[in-house]
């Protein structure tokens, strides 16, 4: 196992020598995502200043005038993408149709991400992050982006938080690098990350609990109460996910009698974090199947998300089945 401390790069170098046949093509695009993610930290870090200046109609110090951080994260992550000819398209939240990059015409991969998910929580300095999920190019169409979570070459996330960090899998465990800010360095903080088999805390957005469609999961929650369970919910997905990953417990955004099909997005947040999750020794599930196994039908397409703890979800199971 990697020494605590390895840079992101050398073990992402490591990690392809394993693999006599690999290209390098997935460690350069693994290395483009944590650089356009670290010019991101360093936005995020300036947030509320950025606010102050921006609400005085100001300009920034390059002169530039201030832009939304969720506009400026997708510009930023299409730029880095692009520009490294790995990807042969790229879809994201902020983008209603995906975009193919002249340079990667001989790009390997399809990329979906979320720039700068739970970007209403920029006002009050909470934390937020970048998702995003890898593919392979299959038939060099739009249909690239609509392949199972299963077939995720590679998924994580960067959380921008009271450290930034990125988590990340290419379906061999997952690991966690925290970004030293003194020398601009992910560093692994966090090796071979697993989820406790069962947690003390429920994440959940009770206040819409008289929409749920489903009476079981108010049971569900009932019992978790019994049982001694506390509750966190940040409503950032990544703050979320990240916590439900190193401690366990459950993580859910159910659908409702009014969002028949939950909130989150398959693509770039529900199937990514899936993959982290169930890598992590956890399960993933819409409320029927795991969320690896739906075959998206488009590419801003919700679904009900439940992820977490082996024990966690199987008592869902019972409860909303
Ligand atoms: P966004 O992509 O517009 O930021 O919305 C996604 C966010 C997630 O981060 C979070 O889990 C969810 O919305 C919270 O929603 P709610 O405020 O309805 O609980
Ligand atoms: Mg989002």
């Amino acid at each position: 196992m990697a020494e605590i401390g390895t840079e992101l790069t050398r073990f992402i170098l490591e990690e392809e020598r394993k693999y006599p046949s690999a290209t390098g093509s997935l460690s350069l695009a693994l290395n483009t995502i944590a650089s356009a993610c670290k010019v991101i930290a360093s936005h995020v870090r300036m947030a509320g200043l950025v606010d102050i200046l921006g609400k005085a109609g100001k300009v920034n110090v390059q002169g530039e005038e201030v832009q939304k951080l969720d506009e400026l994260s997708n510009e930023i992550l299409i730029d880095y993408l692009s520009d490294c000819g790995e990807f042969f398209g790229l879809a994201s939240e902020e983008l209603n149709e995906p975009i193919f990059p002249e340079k990667g015409k001989n790009g390997k991969y399809v990329i979906s991400f979320d720039p700068l998910d739970g970007s209403s929580n920029i006002d009050v300095n909470v934390s937020i992050g970048t998702i995003f999920s890898i593919h392979k190019k299959v038939n060099g169409t739009q249909e690239d982006f609509l392949q199972e979570g299963y077939k995720q070459i590679a998924a994580g996330y960067v959380i921008y938080g009271s450290s930034t960090m990125l988590v990340y899998t290419t379906g061999n465990g997952v690991n966690g690098f925290t970004l030293d800010p003194s020398v601009g360095m992910f560093l692994l903080s966090h090796p071979n990350i697993k989820l406790p088999e069962k947690g003390k805390i429920y994440s959940i957005n009770e206040a819409n609990e008289k929409k749920w469609d489903k009476e079981g999961l108010k049971d569900f929650i009932n019992t978790l109460k019994d049982e001694g369970y506390t509750s966190r919910y940040i409503g950032s997905m990544v703050a979320d996910v990240h916590r439900t990953l190193i401690k366990g417990g459950i993580f859910g955004y159910p659908s409702d009698k009014k969002n028949k099909n939950g909130k989150l997005r398959l693509l770039y947040e529900a199937s990514p974090m899936a993959f982290l999750i169930e890598q992590a020794g956890g399960l993933s599930t819409n409320g029927k199947e795991s969320i690896l196994n739906i075959k998206p039908q488009d590419i801003h397409q919700r679904t009900p998300v439940f992820l977490g703890s082996q024990k966690e979800i199987k008592q869902l199971l019972e409860h909303i089945c």
